[in-house]
């Protein structure tokens, strides 16, 4: 018998794409074309050599028997997820054929649909954006997220900054305020458990008792959408008990005295009402916040996710002002870097806004989809859209009042293309499925929101099936299309090794797969942000003080509303999902279980519901069927239904957002997801 030599072993850098402010270097273990292990880069800071369940069992994902791996045509009616298997070029050419027919009527008609499926800026918005710039199609705002806590902190610092993630473990107070670490931000609650073992306090001010709010010296359980009232009284204790840094106010900060004045309106007596909560928990948490150095704030989306979610943003990104916390490095606040990474990135020669030509296309806001795809041509909307080519994306079951979002994809007027990795609950809807690679399988250039450093991946096998890259299908549509400028032959690795400007040493990127960018240790010591004047804004000419605004479903500002629906649902991710991804990955959805609702034991006795109970939540929006988990993670009057199930692995087809609305934010528009009245009843 001849010795067969077994294939070389390789490791491979990469970088995790998902949809998390931690962007995890990885290192992947590849023999010949099969993944053997993935693996955290231990040299990484912010890895730290580990990564989360979902990630770690990466090759699952890659290999799952499910993955769409040639080009799907629909034989069956729309929504039924029908399909036969066709060539590329036979699905190509149809593709590009119906686009260009339906562009030479109105190219706005045509709407491209993608959030961060993967955050990658190659398999983003690289070629595709070209793509649709060069056809004039509609733009998107791209609101589903993170839109309400930019904008916010745009007005007050100027831009998504804040502290380095690697300085949390020098704080003597961690607030984590609306995030729920341990599921959502692992490597940042790393940082927060160190500095924990220093002596530092932690405090998580959450409705929901969550694994992160658990292992917290004190948790905070205030009502949905408070959090703005809440600032404002901390602020009132701070001005009471003079723990203010009179001096960084005057200097850094801009109309200190009207919200000085706001704030003494909001006695901690008034902010417990609000919240909620007691007046003592609102003058602890002020007393711990003005009274011990350094302090840092841990924001997240999570609560910006409501009604004045972006007015609550700018009231807590405040905070640091008041006391100057800024002035340390392990003090301030953090809820997004990518003001930072922005700053590298060569976005215009990525995306080429300048394909538009002197065209400006109409907008379509990404959280509207279900009412935008019912609509008809008018002046005010546009044209009807005919054309939803989705990528890295699933609406059907992410985006608000899902029974519309479905209704607008089955139109059967409607022309779908969804490049994907398998048949998503939107795939379903499509009259063509593209099969797409991972992360695994092609070049990225990625930056990240939770830390600041950007990363390089590179492919660690070859395409599985006969899956293309995003940029490559969007590559070979527009030589369809006739496109023949120059920048649509770019390739992946060159626009990968392109994606940076020359402050990131592409060197040290290459062979660590990773580059931290060059910034001041603590950035704002001495004001300095990147705002016109240089000072943080409370108030300005055309910058109105920021105040607490209620949600649009609460028992004061909807009263008959609530008198039917009296529960005030939240809906954040279930640690083993990722949004939608990797629900129907068996190992980590037998880890969930299936779709459940939590509620506290006195609202559940009220309704003579028991733990393990199927029940139904509802409201005039729709009806989700899940299982009832009776427990004191919910806080009374408060039901967290833990999101985001794939419909059709849910029951009877339903998930959380058939009850959420499209409502939008008072900042960046974005979806009020946790503002959001239901009822439970049993089935
Ligand atoms: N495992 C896992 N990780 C993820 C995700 C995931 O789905 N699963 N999603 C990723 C994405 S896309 C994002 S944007 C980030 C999100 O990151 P985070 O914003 O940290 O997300 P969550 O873990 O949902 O934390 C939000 C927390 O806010 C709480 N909350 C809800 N409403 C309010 C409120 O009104 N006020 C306050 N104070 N708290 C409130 C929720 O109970 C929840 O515990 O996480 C990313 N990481
Ligand atoms: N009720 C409720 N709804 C929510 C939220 C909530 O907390 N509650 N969270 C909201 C938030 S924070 C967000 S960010 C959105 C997220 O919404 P989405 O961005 O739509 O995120 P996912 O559901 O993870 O879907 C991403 C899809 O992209 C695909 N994908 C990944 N990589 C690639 C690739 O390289 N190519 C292609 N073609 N496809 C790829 C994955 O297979 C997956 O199906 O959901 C929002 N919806
Ligand atoms: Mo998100």
């Amino acid at each position: 018998m001849s010795a067969v030599a077994s294939p070389a072993v390789r490791i491979v850098r990469a970088a995790c794409p998902h949809d998390c402010p931690d962007t995890c270097a990885m290192r992947v273990t590849v023999e010949g074309d099969k993944i053997v292990r993935v693996q955290g880069d231990p040299e990484h800071p912010p890895t730290h050599g580990a990564l989360c369940t979902k990630v770690s069992r990466y090759a699952e994902r890659v290999d799952h028997p499910e993955r769409v791996l040639t080009p799907l045509k629909r034989v069956g009616p729309k929504g039924a997820g029908q399909f036969q298997p066709v060539g590329w070029d036979e699905a190509l050419d149809d593709i590009a054929k119906k686009l260009a027919e339906i562009a030479a009527r109105h190219p706005e008609a045509v709407l491209p649909y993608s959030y961060a499926g993967t955050m990658g800026l190659v398999q983003g918005e690289g070629m595709a954006a070209r793509f649709f710039h060069r056809l004039g199609a509609s733009l998107l705002n791209r609101t589903i997220c993170a839109a309400a806590g930019g904008e916010a902190l745009q007005m007050t610092y100027g831009g998504k900054v804040g502290m380095h993630l690697e300085h949390f473990a020098e704080s003597q107070l961690i607030v984590i305020w609306g995030s729920n670490s341990i599921a959502s931000n692992l490597h940042f609650w790393t940082f927060a458990q160190a500095a924990k073992r220093n002596g530092a306090k932690l405090i998580a001010i959450d409705p929901r008792k969550t694994e992160t709010a658990e292992k917290c010296h004190q948790h905070i359980a205030l009502m949905p959408g408070t959090d703005g009232a809440l600032a404002l009284g901390v602020m009132h204790e701070l001005i009471a008990n003079d723990w203010l840094d009179h001096d960084y106010l005057e200097r850094h900060v801009e109309g200190w005295p009207a919200l000085r004045e706001r704030a003494l309106q909001w006695a901690p007596e008034r902010v417990a009402a609000e919240c909620g909560i007691t007046a003592d928990e609102v003058r602890g948490l002020a007393r711990d916040y003005g009274t011990t150095r350094p302090a840092a704030i841990r924001l997240n989306y999570g609560m910006q996710r409501v009604r004045g979610g972006g007015n609550a943003v700018r009231l807590i990104a405040l905070l640091p002002c008041l006391t100057g916390a800024w002035r340390h490095r392990a003090g301030g606040m953090l809820l997004s870097a990518s003001g930072w990474n922005k700053a590298v990135k060569n976005t215009a020669a990525l995306e080429r806004p300048d394909l538009l030509g002197g065209r400006r296309p109409r907008t379509i806001n990404m959280s509207t989809i279900g009412d935008d795809l019912l609509r008809e041509s008018s002046p005010a909307f546009g044209p009807k859209i005919e054309a939803v080519v989705v990528y890295n994306s699933n609406p059907v079951a992410v985006a608000p009042e899902s029974p519309k979002v479905t209704a607008g994809f089955r139109r059967e007027d409607l022309f779908t293309v969804v490049l994907e990795h398998f048949l998503t609950d939107t795939a379903d809807h499509a009259d063509y499925v593209l099969p797409a690679t991972t992360q695994l399988e092609h070049w990225d250039a990625h930056t990240s929101y939770g830390h600041t450093y950007v990363l390089l991946n590179e492919p660690a096998v070859a395409p599985r099936g006969q899956a293309k890259s995003n940029s490559e299908i969007f590559r070979l549509l527009a030589a369809r299309m006739g496109f023949t400028e120059p920048c649509f032959a770019d390739s992946d690795e060159a626009m990968a090794r392109a994606a940076f400007d020359d402050s990131v040493d592409r060197e040290q990127l290459r062979r660590h797969g990773w580059f931290k960018l060059p910034l001041p240790e603590a950035p704002f010591a001495e004001g300095g942000f990147p705002t016109p004047s240089g000072r943080a804004i409370a108030q300005a000419p055309g910058v109105p003080l920021p105040d607490h605004v209620p949600n649009y479903e609460s028992r004061v500002t909807a009263p008959a509303l609530a008198a039917r629906y009296p529960l005030a649902m939240i809906s954040p991710p279930a640690r083993h999902f990722l949004n939608s991804t990797f629900v129907n990955v068996k190992s980590l959805r037998d880890i969930e279980a299936e779709p459940i609702v939590e509620i506290h034991p006195d609202d559940a006795a009220a309704r003579q519901l028991s733990d393990g109970q199927v029940v139904k939540v509802f409201n005039d929006r729709g009806l989700y069927h899940c299982t009832l988990r009776v427990n004191q993670r919910a806080r009374p009057g408060v039901v967290n239904g833990l999101g985001v199930w794939w419909r059709k692995l849910g029951r009877n087809g339903t998930n959380v957002n058939e009850l959420t609305h499209q409502q939008l934010t008072d900042l960046g528009e974005a979806p009020a997801f946790y503002d959001c009245l239901v009822e439970v009843a049993a089935l």
